[in-house]
Protein backbone atom coordinates (compact mmCIF):
# COMPACT_ATOMS: atom_id res chain seq x y z
CA UNK A 1 0.00 0.00 0.00
CA UNK A 2 1.45 3.43 -0.97
CA UNK A 3 0.86 5.97 1.57
CA UNK A 4 2.15 9.34 2.07
CA UNK A 5 2.84 11.49 5.83
CA UNK A 6 1.85 14.50 6.15
CA UNK A 7 0.93 16.96 8.81
CA UNK A 8 -0.50 19.97 9.45
CA UNK A 9 1.67 22.12 12.29
CA UNK A 10 2.89 18.49 13.43
CA UNK A 11 -0.51 16.71 13.98
CA UNK A 12 0.47 14.07 11.57
CA UNK A 13 -0.76 11.48 9.32
CA UNK A 14 -0.52 8.71 7.21
CA UNK A 15 -2.43 9.55 3.89
CA UNK A 16 -3.17 6.91 1.49
CA UNK A 17 -5.27 7.21 -1.85
CA UNK A 18 -7.39 5.16 -2.90
CA UNK A 19 -9.23 7.83 -4.80
CA UNK A 20 -6.96 8.19 -7.88
CA UNK A 21 -6.57 4.57 -8.22
CA UNK A 22 -8.37 1.72 -5.65
CA UNK A 23 -6.02 0.68 -3.66
CA UNK A 24 -5.75 -2.99 -1.67
CA UNK A 25 -7.03 -1.86 2.05
CA UNK A 26 -7.53 -4.56 4.65
CA UNK A 27 -11.28 -5.06 5.86
CA UNK A 28 -10.41 -3.18 9.13
CA UNK A 29 -9.59 0.13 8.66
CA UNK A 30 -9.35 0.78 12.76
CA UNK A 31 -6.70 -1.89 13.20
CA UNK A 32 -4.82 -1.10 10.18
CA UNK A 33 -4.82 2.83 12.01
CA UNK A 34 -3.38 1.34 15.34
CA UNK A 35 -0.57 -0.17 13.30
CA UNK A 36 0.57 2.06 10.78
CA UNK A 37 0.20 4.63 13.22
CA UNK A 38 2.70 3.27 15.94
CA UNK A 39 5.39 5.10 16.43
CA UNK A 40 7.57 2.32 16.98
CA UNK A 41 6.50 -0.20 15.41
CA UNK A 42 4.70 1.43 12.45
CA UNK A 43 5.27 4.25 10.35
CA UNK A 44 4.25 6.50 13.34
CA UNK A 45 1.19 9.10 13.02
CA UNK A 46 -1.73 10.56 14.92
CA UNK A 47 -4.16 9.86 13.01
CA UNK A 48 -4.70 7.48 9.10
CA UNK A 49 -6.84 9.45 6.16
CA UNK A 50 -7.72 7.52 3.90
CA UNK A 51 -9.16 9.06 0.13
CA UNK A 52 -12.12 7.32 -1.53
CA UNK A 53 -14.16 8.14 -4.55
CA UNK A 54 -17.57 10.34 -3.49
CA UNK A 55 -20.88 9.86 -4.84
CA UNK A 56 -21.76 13.34 -3.67
CA UNK A 57 -18.73 15.39 -3.54
CA UNK A 58 -15.06 15.35 -5.28
CA UNK A 59 -13.38 13.47 -3.04
CA UNK A 60 -14.76 11.23 0.52
CA UNK A 61 -12.13 11.56 3.15
CA UNK A 62 -11.96 8.74 6.26
CA UNK A 63 -9.65 9.48 8.98
CA UNK A 64 -8.92 7.17 11.67
CA UNK A 65 -7.15 8.22 15.30
CA UNK A 66 -4.25 6.21 16.23
CA UNK A 67 -6.14 3.95 18.34
CA UNK A 68 -8.20 2.89 15.80
CA UNK A 69 -11.55 4.40 16.65
CA UNK A 70 -12.97 6.28 13.33
CA UNK A 71 -13.58 10.60 13.94
CA UNK A 72 -16.17 12.74 12.31
CA UNK A 73 -13.79 15.50 11.31
CA UNK A 74 -10.45 16.88 11.29
CA UNK A 75 -8.99 20.34 10.23
CA UNK A 76 -5.30 19.62 10.14
CA UNK A 77 -6.07 16.41 7.77
CA UNK A 78 -8.37 18.36 5.28
CA UNK A 79 -5.70 21.01 4.47
CA UNK A 80 -2.81 17.94 4.08
CA UNK A 81 -5.72 16.29 1.40
CA UNK A 82 -6.30 19.81 -0.57
CA UNK A 83 -2.94 20.76 -0.79
CA UNK A 84 -1.97 16.59 -1.83
CA UNK A 85 -5.61 17.26 -4.45
CA UNK A 86 -3.62 20.27 -6.09
CA UNK A 87 -0.69 19.72 -6.15
CA UNK A 88 -1.24 16.07 -7.95
CA UNK A 89 -3.92 18.27 -10.42
CA UNK A 90 -6.35 15.44 -9.52
CA UNK A 91 -9.58 17.88 -9.03
CA UNK A 92 -8.45 21.32 -11.51
CA UNK A 93 -10.46 22.82 -8.86
CA UNK A 94 -9.09 25.58 -6.10
CA UNK A 95 -12.13 24.59 -3.51
CA UNK A 96 -12.56 21.07 -3.34
CA UNK A 97 -15.72 19.33 -1.88
CA UNK A 98 -14.55 17.24 0.55
CA UNK A 99 -17.30 14.54 1.86
CA UNK A 100 -16.51 13.86 5.53
CA UNK A 101 -18.70 12.33 8.30
CA UNK A 102 -19.78 15.20 9.82
CA UNK A 103 -20.72 16.62 6.15
CA UNK A 104 -19.20 17.79 3.08
CA UNK A 105 -16.50 20.12 3.92
CA UNK A 106 -14.98 23.14 1.79
CA UNK A 107 -10.87 23.86 1.77
CA UNK A 108 -9.54 26.00 -0.43
CA UNK A 109 -5.54 26.48 -1.65
CA UNK A 110 -4.28 30.04 -1.09
CA UNK A 111 -1.42 30.75 -3.75
CA UNK A 112 1.14 33.77 -3.51
CA UNK A 113 3.02 34.13 -6.31
CA UNK A 114 1.74 31.00 -8.03
CA UNK A 115 3.11 29.09 -5.25
CA UNK A 116 1.54 26.68 -2.18
CA UNK A 117 0.81 29.04 0.55
CA UNK A 118 -1.83 27.19 3.11
CA UNK A 119 -5.20 26.64 2.77
CA UNK A 120 -8.05 28.08 3.98
CA UNK A 121 -11.27 25.59 4.67
CA UNK A 122 -15.12 26.13 5.39
CA UNK A 123 -15.65 24.14 8.36
CA UNK A 124 -19.10 24.60 8.67
CA UNK A 125 -20.99 25.73 11.54
CA UNK A 126 -20.30 24.57 15.02
CA UNK A 127 -23.16 23.18 17.19
CA UNK A 128 -23.93 23.65 20.32
CA UNK A 129 -26.95 22.20 21.69
CA UNK A 130 -25.69 19.28 24.38
CA UNK A 131 -27.11 16.66 22.83
CA UNK A 132 -25.21 17.18 18.87
CA UNK A 133 -21.82 17.22 21.09
CA UNK A 134 -23.06 14.54 22.98
CA UNK A 135 -23.13 15.20 26.33
CA UNK A 136 -24.87 14.02 28.95
CA UNK A 137 -27.48 16.59 30.41
CA UNK A 138 -30.34 18.66 30.49
CA UNK A 139 -30.72 20.35 27.08
CA UNK A 140 -28.80 23.54 26.17
CA UNK A 141 -25.67 24.98 25.82
CA UNK A 142 -22.95 24.13 27.84
CA UNK A 143 -21.02 27.44 28.49
CA UNK A 144 -18.68 27.72 31.33
CA UNK A 145 -20.32 24.89 33.39
CA UNK A 146 -18.65 23.53 36.69
CA UNK A 147 -17.43 19.85 35.36
CA UNK A 148 -16.06 17.57 38.75
CA UNK A 149 -12.91 15.31 36.87
CA UNK A 150 -11.70 13.19 39.78
CA UNK A 151 -11.47 15.68 42.61
CA UNK A 152 -10.82 18.99 40.40
CA UNK A 153 -13.94 21.10 39.20
CA UNK A 154 -13.33 22.34 35.81
CA UNK A 155 -15.50 25.11 34.10
CA UNK A 156 -16.20 23.92 30.73
CA UNK A 157 -17.47 25.09 27.35
CA UNK A 158 -18.86 22.10 25.06
CA UNK A 159 -18.67 22.29 21.10
CA UNK A 160 -18.96 20.23 18.31
CA UNK A 161 -17.37 20.66 15.07
CA UNK A 162 -18.73 17.43 13.77
CA UNK A 163 -16.55 15.86 16.28
CA UNK A 164 -16.66 17.09 20.20
CA UNK A 165 -14.82 19.22 21.98
CA UNK A 166 -14.79 20.56 25.49
CA UNK A 167 -12.82 23.47 25.97
CA UNK A 168 -11.10 24.99 29.18
CA UNK A 169 -9.59 28.46 29.86
CA UNK A 170 -6.68 28.24 32.18
CA UNK A 171 -4.52 31.20 33.03
CA UNK A 172 -1.29 29.58 31.37
CA UNK A 173 -1.34 26.71 29.16
CA UNK A 174 1.56 25.56 29.71
CA UNK A 175 1.64 24.35 33.19
CA UNK A 176 -1.24 22.28 32.54
CA UNK A 177 -1.00 19.07 33.28
CA UNK A 178 -2.24 17.88 30.25
CA UNK A 179 -1.29 14.26 30.20
CA UNK A 180 -3.39 13.66 33.24
CA UNK A 181 -6.76 16.13 32.85
CA UNK A 182 -6.57 15.43 29.58
CA UNK A 183 -7.48 11.90 29.75
CA UNK A 184 -9.44 12.34 32.77
CA UNK A 185 -11.83 14.48 30.65
CA UNK A 186 -11.69 12.63 27.28
CA UNK A 187 -12.93 9.80 29.37
CA UNK A 188 -15.57 11.30 31.93
CA UNK A 189 -18.80 9.65 31.60
CA UNK A 190 -20.36 12.99 30.66
CA UNK A 191 -19.02 12.43 26.98
CA UNK A 192 -20.40 9.28 26.01
CA UNK A 193 -18.48 9.34 22.39
CA UNK A 194 -15.16 10.40 24.92
CA UNK A 195 -14.23 14.36 23.87
CA UNK A 196 -11.31 16.22 22.43
CA UNK A 197 -9.95 18.51 24.98
CA UNK A 198 -8.60 22.03 24.54
CA UNK A 199 -6.94 24.05 27.23
CA UNK A 200 -6.40 27.53 26.17
CA UNK A 201 -5.03 30.52 27.64
CA UNK A 202 -6.59 34.20 26.24
CA UNK A 203 -3.76 36.40 25.55
CA UNK A 204 -6.12 39.19 24.17
CA UNK A 205 -9.38 39.40 22.40
CA UNK A 206 -7.59 38.51 19.30
CA UNK A 207 -5.17 35.86 20.20
CA UNK A 208 -5.01 32.54 22.39
CA UNK A 209 -2.48 30.06 22.82
CA UNK A 210 -3.92 26.08 23.17
CA UNK A 211 -2.89 22.97 24.00
CA UNK A 212 -4.78 19.98 23.13
CA UNK A 213 -5.62 16.37 24.22
CA UNK A 214 -7.30 14.33 21.46
CA UNK A 215 -9.56 11.80 21.75
CA UNK A 216 -7.79 8.44 20.27
CA UNK A 217 -4.38 10.20 19.77
CA UNK A 218 -3.20 11.61 23.28
CA UNK A 219 -1.58 14.71 23.47
CA UNK A 220 -0.82 16.34 19.80
CA UNK A 221 1.34 19.12 18.56
CA UNK A 222 -2.01 20.64 16.53
CA UNK A 223 -5.67 20.57 16.10
CA UNK A 224 -8.02 22.10 13.74
CA UNK A 225 -11.39 21.47 14.64
CA UNK A 226 -9.82 22.33 18.29
CA UNK A 227 -9.02 25.42 17.25
CA UNK A 228 -12.69 26.24 15.71
CA UNK A 229 -13.49 25.29 19.03
CA UNK A 230 -11.70 27.31 20.94
CA UNK A 231 -12.71 30.53 18.92
CA UNK A 232 -16.66 29.93 19.70
CA UNK A 233 -15.94 29.20 23.23
CA UNK A 234 -13.92 32.21 23.79
CA UNK A 235 -16.53 34.01 21.98
CA UNK A 236 -19.54 32.77 23.85
CA UNK A 237 -17.80 33.06 27.15
CA UNK A 238 -17.10 36.99 25.96
CA UNK A 239 -13.21 36.61 26.36
CA UNK A 240 -12.43 36.86 22.64
CA UNK A 241 -13.89 38.17 19.50
CA UNK A 242 -14.81 36.10 16.46
CA UNK A 243 -11.61 36.43 14.34
CA UNK A 244 -8.61 34.80 16.22
CA UNK A 245 -5.35 33.73 15.64
CA UNK A 246 -4.74 30.56 17.79
CA UNK A 247 -0.71 29.68 18.79
CA UNK A 248 0.16 25.87 18.93
CA UNK A 249 3.77 24.93 19.68
CA UNK A 250 4.64 24.86 15.96
CA UNK A 251 2.74 27.75 14.67
CA UNK A 252 -0.26 29.40 14.52
CA UNK A 253 -4.00 28.82 12.89
CA UNK A 254 -6.29 31.89 11.58
CA UNK A 255 -9.82 31.32 12.56
CA UNK A 256 -12.58 32.95 11.96
CA UNK A 257 -16.59 32.80 13.42
CA UNK A 258 -17.97 34.77 10.46
CA UNK A 259 -21.19 36.36 9.81
CA UNK A 260 -22.84 33.56 8.22
CA UNK A 261 -22.30 31.42 11.34
CA UNK A 262 -19.36 29.14 9.66
CA UNK A 263 -16.03 28.58 10.95
CA UNK A 264 -13.13 29.39 8.39
CA UNK A 265 -9.61 28.19 9.53
CA UNK A 266 -6.36 29.29 7.45
CA UNK A 267 -3.38 27.37 8.17
CA UNK A 268 -0.08 25.83 6.35
CA UNK A 269 -0.04 21.81 5.58
CA UNK A 270 3.22 19.96 4.77
CA UNK A 271 3.76 16.79 2.77
CA UNK A 272 6.89 14.88 4.48
CA UNK A 273 8.27 11.79 2.40
CA UNK A 274 6.45 9.17 0.55
CA UNK A 275 6.81 4.70 1.33
CA UNK A 276 4.96 1.80 1.12
CA UNK A 277 3.51 -0.07 3.85
CA UNK A 278 2.65 -4.06 3.73
CA UNK A 279 -0.85 -4.86 3.96
O1 LIG B 1 -12.41 13.89 16.91
C1 LIG B 1 -11.38 13.22 17.04
O2 LIG B 1 -11.40 12.05 17.45
C2 LIG B 1 -10.08 13.86 16.65
N1 LIG B 1 -9.01 13.25 17.40
C3 LIG B 1 -9.91 13.71 15.18
C4 LIG B 1 -8.71 14.38 14.63
C5 LIG B 1 -8.90 15.85 14.65
C6 LIG B 1 -7.73 16.57 14.03
N2 LIG B 1 -6.61 16.57 14.93
C7 LIG B 1 -8.06 18.00 13.68
O3 LIG B 1 -7.13 18.70 13.30
O4 LIG B 1 -9.20 18.41 13.74
C8 LIG B 1 -7.26 15.91 12.80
Amino acid sequence: MEFRKVHGLGNDFVLVDSFRRRQELPASLGELAKRICHRQLGVGADGLVILLPSAEADVRMRIFNADGSEAQMCGNAIRCVARYLYEQGLTGKDVVAVETLAGVVRPQVILENGRFAGVRVDMGEPRLERSQIPMAGPSGWVIAEPLLVGDHVFNVTAVSMGNPHCVVFVPDAERVALREAGPAIEHHPAFPQRTNVEFVQVLNPEEMKMRVWERGAGATLACGTGACAAVVAGSLNGLTERRVTVHLPLGSLFIEWASDNHLYMTGPAEEVFTGTYPV
